[in-house]
Parts: structure tokens; C-alpha cells; sequence
């Protein structure tokens, strides 16, 4: 990293703003009660009068990781830029660190507004100032733009490392060059730009004015375009490959299923008409988990599998790894497919019960969160028994192309004695040339 100590100092403020959420919940002052989104006027509220109170230390808590995810910003995209390999041209760079950049660069524009936002709260709450008090000439409104500039970019920020493992995997499990490299790597950097422009999306309910609802609406449809890009890219890198359906390219073939169908209800939600038909129901909650929960957890287990040799030295149990994945499908599905119907029928969230007419998806939906439950057992009896256990794993067992597949696994401290030359394309699969000056050719 370009800034260690900056690394540091971002890194342990993560525990501490953690530490602060745990505590709200036991203060003099009671827990926090305005939700996730900590809207004011409920969240300025403090019935108690009591000034350590759980909203109070649940706001700090916002700023405190604001502020060490800022810096991270700071950290990650200046490494990126500056203290790149010899030879590593940005073109070269692999699409996994093409998503972290710019998911990063959406760090960096966007968490100032939430932390201002979360700072103006805490003055409210505590000190008497009236930025969200209406009877003192404050707006409650501008709270929510300030929630949203960065809530609705913070989705990309956690599924754009996801995209990234994609593009890593779907080539090596296919023994594919990656379709359209230069391609996919602007569409990161579009999805950081055009998420910029999206939040109103989120207050379509919030009497915003009918001409801003449709500004919205389209710049929220464009989103599609750089993901649309993304998905038939890496269908195009599976379409004729040597295909190698192995835990980790059954997991990102699984986030990908699971993606399409998010997206195109995405797409449906971004429609004015439709989301304040299903506002504040099920569908959205649905949705929601099919993008942040399936996606995000099929990628991150498919990258767990993936790396696991390489972190581990030993080689993970490919039956165990399958029956894994098989439970997660399944369970995900069951658990989140029934939240699409159940709210388009008018089942809303954030209430304890339901009309007996809801009863039949309610009841797939706890099925399905069982069996997703359950999926984690063999996961962890996996990553326990092969890293005791396990075959050792050789420097490169899925034969992919990658300076991390070129060291030893485990990687030795200082990863390379020399700092490598690279000299060809990151996805070269099936063009016999060696990523790095020197070296054997390496697939
Ligand atoms: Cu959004």
C-alpha cells in the first residue's frame, strides 16, 4: 500500500466503529430506533433527554468508519495509480483490480456526503443545531439525499469486487481469454460514474417532483448498460470454453444466474410507476437480497475456493465444495425468489406478522432459509479438515494465469525477491506467452 500507516490507522478504526455499534445497545440512554437509515426527525429525537444514548453512539459509529473507509480511498486508489509492477500498464492490470479501484473511487466521492451527513445528525441530536429541523428552518429532506449520494453508490462499491472475482474466474475455469478486456475494465469505471447520478431512485416516495422522478428513472435504467456489457462478456468468455465445472466456477456461475435476475428486477424497480406500487413491500426486500446476498455471497465463496490453495498451501475437498454450493443454490433461491410474489401481492416489510394469504411463500421462504443455513456446515467442515489435512497444493493447480499463481502457496513474506517485469495481457489463455520477463510460459 502507498500509505501504511494510513492502512493502519484505517484498519483499526473498523474494530472501533464496530465496538461503538455493539455498545449502543447498552447505553444509559436506550438503543437506537430510527433504522438503518437513521431519517431525522426520528433520529433526532432522544426521548430519554439522556445525552449518551444508543442513536448518539450508532451515528459515531457511522462516522468513524466513514471516515476510515475514506481513507482507505485515499490508500487503495493511489496505490493503484502510482506503485504499479514494471510493465503493469493499466491495461494489463487484472479486472479483479479494476473493480477495486473503482469501487474505491466511489469511496472517495461518495462516503463524504453520508459522514457529513451522519456529523450534521450528531450536532442535532446533541448540541441543538436545526440542519434537519424544519420548525427552526432545517430540511429533513437533505438528510436523505445525504444518505443516498452514497447509499445507493455503496451497493457497487460491495458488488464491484464481485464482478472483478467474475472476471477472474469465468476465463481460467474456461481456458478462455477474457471476452472484451478493455471493455469490461471502462464498464467498472462507468458503473462508479453513473452511480453517481442514481439516488433520487430511493425517494421517489419522498414528494420528489414528478419531472425529477423521470431523470431518475432513465439515468437509474442506464445503469444496466455497463453491467449488460459485463454479463455477456463473461458469457462470451464461457460460450466454447473448455469448461471445468470445479467448486469455484460452479459458485461464480451461480452469482451470475442469481445477478441476471436481480438485474432485470432492477430494472422493474427503477420504473416509477411499479416502485411506488411495491414501496416499502417484500419485492424490494427480494431484490435487494438477490443483488447483496446472492451475488455477493455465490462471488465470495467462489473466490474463497479459488484463492483457498493459494492461501492455505493445502488443497479444499471438491465433494464438500459441490454439496456446498448445490445447499447455497437451493437455499438461496427458496429463501428469496417468494419475497418477489409475496410483495407484488402487498405483503409489507418491517412488520412482525403476516395475513394468514401469505402464508404459502412465507413458509418456502423459511424452508429455504434452513437449507441455506445448513449449507454453511459442510463449508466449514471444509476449510477446517483440508487446512489440517488437505492435499498440499502446488504453486498453480487451476493452471491460471496471474503474478499470485507464479509464487510459492503460500505466498512466501515478501511475495517476490524481484520485482517481476510483466510483458503480456492478463487472460492470455491458449497464447503461450509467459506474463512475466524471464519466465516459463505459465498455462
Ligand atoms: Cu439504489
Amino acid at each position: 500500500m502507498a500509505f501504511p500507516r494510513l492502512n493502519a490507522a484505517a484498519f483499526w478504526m473498523v474494530p472501533v466503529a464496530g465496538l461503538l455499534l455493539m455498545v449502543s445497545f447498552f447505553v444509559p440512554g436506550g438503543p437506537a430506533q430510527a433504522g438503518w437509515w437513521s431519517y431525522p426527525p426520528v433520529s433526532t429525537q432522544n426521548p430519554t433527554g439522556n445525552l449518551i444514548n444508543g442513536e448518539f453512539i450508532w451515528l459515531l459509529a457511522v462516522a468513524v468508519s466513514g471516515v476510515s473507509s475514506i481513507m482507505g480511498g485515499v490508500n487503495f486508489v493511489t496505490t493503484i495509480v502510482k506503485m504499479r509492477a514494471p510493465g503493469m500498464t493499466f491495461f494489463r492490470m487484472p479486472l479483479f483490480v479494476w473493480a477495486v479501484f473503482s469501487a474505491q473511487i466511489i469511496q472517495l466521492f461518495g462516503l463524504p456526503a453520508l459522514t457529513a451527513g451522519a456529523i450534521m445528525l450528531l450536532f442535532d441530536l446533541s448540541v441543538g443545531t436545526a440542519f434537519f429541523n424544519p420548525d427552526k428552518g432545517g430540511n429533513p429532506i437533505l438528510f436523505q439525499h445525504l444518505f443516498w449520494f452514497y447509499s445507493h453508490p455503496a451497493v457497487y462499491v460491495i458488488i464491484l469486487p464481485i464482478f472483478g472475482i467474475f472476471s477472474e474466474i469465468f476465463p481460467v475455469y474456461s481456458r478462455k481469454p477474457l471476452f472484451g478486456y478493455k471493455v469490461v475494465a471502462i464498464s467498472s469505471l462507468m458503473i462508479a460514474a453513473v452511480s453517481a447520478l442514481v439516488w433520487i431512485h430511493h425517494m421517489y416516495a419522498s414528494g420528489t417532483p414528478n419531472w425529477m422522478r423521470m431523470v431518475f428513472m432513465v439515468s437509474t435504467m442506464f445503469v444496466s448498460v455497463p453491467t449488460g456489457i459485463k454479463v455477456f462478456a463473461w458469457l462470451a468468455t464461457i460460450w466454447g470454453g473448455k469448461i471445468r465445472l470445479n467448486t469455484p466456477m460452479l459458485f461464480a456461475l451461480g452469482g451470475l444466474i442469481m445477478f441476471v435476475f436481480a438485474g432485470v428486477v432492477g430494472i422493474m424497480l427503477s420504473s416509477v410507476p411499479i416502485d411506488i406500487h411495491v414501496n416499502n413491500t417484500y419485492f424490494v426486500v427480494g431484490h435487494f437480497h438477490y443483488v447483496l446476498y446472492g451475488t455477493v455471497t455465490m462471488g465470495l465463496f467462489a473466490a474463497i475456493y479459488h484463492w483457498f490453495p493459494k492461501m492455505t498451501g493445502r488443497m479444499y475437498y471438491e465433494g464438500l465444495g459441490k454439496l456446498h454450493f448445490w445447499l447455497a443454490f437451493i437455499g438461496t433461491n427458496l429463501n428469496f425468489f417468494p419475497m418477489h410474489p409475496l410483495g407484488l401481492h402487498g405483503m409489507l416489510r418491517r412488520v412482525a406478522s403476516y395475513d394468514p394469504e401469505y402464508t404459502f411463500w412465507n413458509v418456502i421462504a423459511s424452508i429455504g432459509g434452513f437449507i441455506l443455513g445448513m449449507s454453511t456446515l459442510p463449508f466449514i467442515l471444509n476449510m477446517i479438515s483440508s487446512w489440517i489435512n488437505g492435499d498440499k497444493a502446488p504453486d498453480n493447480p487451476w493452471r491460471a494465469i496471474g503474478l499470485e499463481w507464479l509464487v510459492s502457496s503460500p505466498p512466501p513474506v515478501e511475495n517476490f525477491e524481484e520485482i517481476p517485469v510483466v510483458v503480456s495481457p492478463p487472460y492470455g489463455y491458449g497464447m503461450n506467452e509467459p506474463l512475466v520477463a524471464g519466465a516459463a510460459h505459465q498455462e
